[in-house]
C-alpha cells in the first residue's frame, strides 16, 4: 500500500449534522416562500435522504408525496429557482451560526495540515454551502485548506456515483490508493468505494442503520481526547479518539 498523502472529506453528516436542522429547514423555508405547504418533517425528511442533491431530492419527494401536483410546464426552472430560496436560506442559517462542525473535525483537520497531508472535498451539496459551513466554523482561511473543493453539480451523476471522488482524485492527480475518504451515510460510501476508496464511516441520526459494508472502521463520531468515541464495527488499533496515527493504521491494514 502506497503511503498515505491525501483525506477527502464528504461534508453533510461528515464535517457537520447539517441535514435535519440546517437543509431540512432551508427546503421548507423555500416552500413557504412559494406559497406552498410542503412540509418535509424530520421523518419524512429520512426517506427523502435517499436521494442525493436538493434538486433531485425535490423531483423525488413531488413524484412520490404530491402525485396530484400541477407541474408548470418548465419544472426544471420551477424547481431550480426553488433551489436557489433554498440555498439562500441555508447559507443564512449557518451564517448565524446554526451548525457547529461535529467533535473532532476541527481538532483532525488541523493536526491533518500541521503534518503535511493534502485535504479535499467530496460532496453532493452546492459549493455555496460548503463555503458558508467553512467560513462560518473555521474562518475564511479555511477555504484555501482544501486544495479541491469537488461539489454539487460539477459532475452531472451525484453519489451514489462514484464521479465525485473520480473528479478529486483527477483534480489532485492522486490515486485511490494514496488517499482515505471520510463519510456518514450508505450514498456515501457507495460513491467513495465506488472510486476504490478506503473509507471511515461516522454515523449521524439519520444513517445509524445504513449498511456500511466494506467501511474501514465505523464509529459514532471522531472524538477528542477524554471524549472518545464508540467503535460501531471495526479495530480501533488501540486508539480512542480519530488522530492521523489512527487513519494511517487503518489505511495501510
Ligand atoms: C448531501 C446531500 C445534499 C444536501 C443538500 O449528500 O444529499 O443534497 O442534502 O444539498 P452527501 P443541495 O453528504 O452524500 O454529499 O440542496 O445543495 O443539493
Ligand atoms: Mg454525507
Amino acid at each position: 500500500m502506497p503511503e498515505l498523502q491525501a483525506l477527502i472529506f464528504d461534508v453533510d453528516g461528515t464535517l457537520a449534522d447539517t441535514e435535519r436542522d440546517g437543509h431540512r429547514v432551508a427546503f421548507n423555508l423555500a416552500f413557504a416562500d412559494a406559497g406552498l405547504d410542503w412540509d418535509w418533517t424530520v421523518d419524512i425528511y429520512e426517506d427523502l435522504l435517499t436521494v442525493t442533491g436538493g434538486k433531485e431530492r425535490m423531483k423525488y419527494f413531488l413524484d412520490k408525496y404530491k402525485p396530484a401536483f400541477d407541474e408548470p410546464e418548465d419544472l426544471n426552472g420551477y424547481i431550480a429557482d426553488m433551489h436557489k430560496a433554498k440555498t439562500a436560506h441555508y447559507t443564512e442559517l449557518l451564517s448565524k451560526g446554526a451548525i457547529p462542525l461535529r467533535p473532532g473535525v476541527e481538532r483532525l483537520l488541523k493536526e491533518a495540515r500541521e503534518k503535511g497531508f493534502r485535504l479535499a472535498i467530496a460532496t453532493t451539496t452546492t459549493p455555496a454551502n460548503v463555503e458558508a459551513l467553512l467560513v462560518h466554523t473555521l474562518g475564511k482561511e479555511s477555504m484555501d485548506w482544501f486544495e479541491v473543493i469537488a461539489a454539487g453539480d460539477i459532475v452531472p451523476a451525484k453519489k451514489p456515483a462514484p464521479d465525485i471522488y473520480d473528479f478529486a482524485l483527477e483534480k489532485m492527480n492522486l490515486t485511490a490508493e494514496d488517499c482515505i475518504a471520510f463519510e456518514d451515510s450508505r450514498n456515501g460510501i457507495l460513491s467513495s468505494m465506488g472510486a476504490n476508496l478506503k473509507t471511515i464511516i461516522t454515523i449521524n441520526d439519520y444513517t445509524r442503520d445504513h449498511d456500511f459494508n466494506g467501511a474501514v472502521i465505523v464509529l459514532d463520531q471522531y472524538g477528542e481526547p477524554g471524549s472518545p468515541f464508540t467503535v460501531i464495527e471495526g479495530d480501533p488499533h488501540g486508539h480512542n479518539y480519530l488522530d492521523i496515527d489512527m487513519i494511517k493504521a487503518l489505511h495501510s491494514a
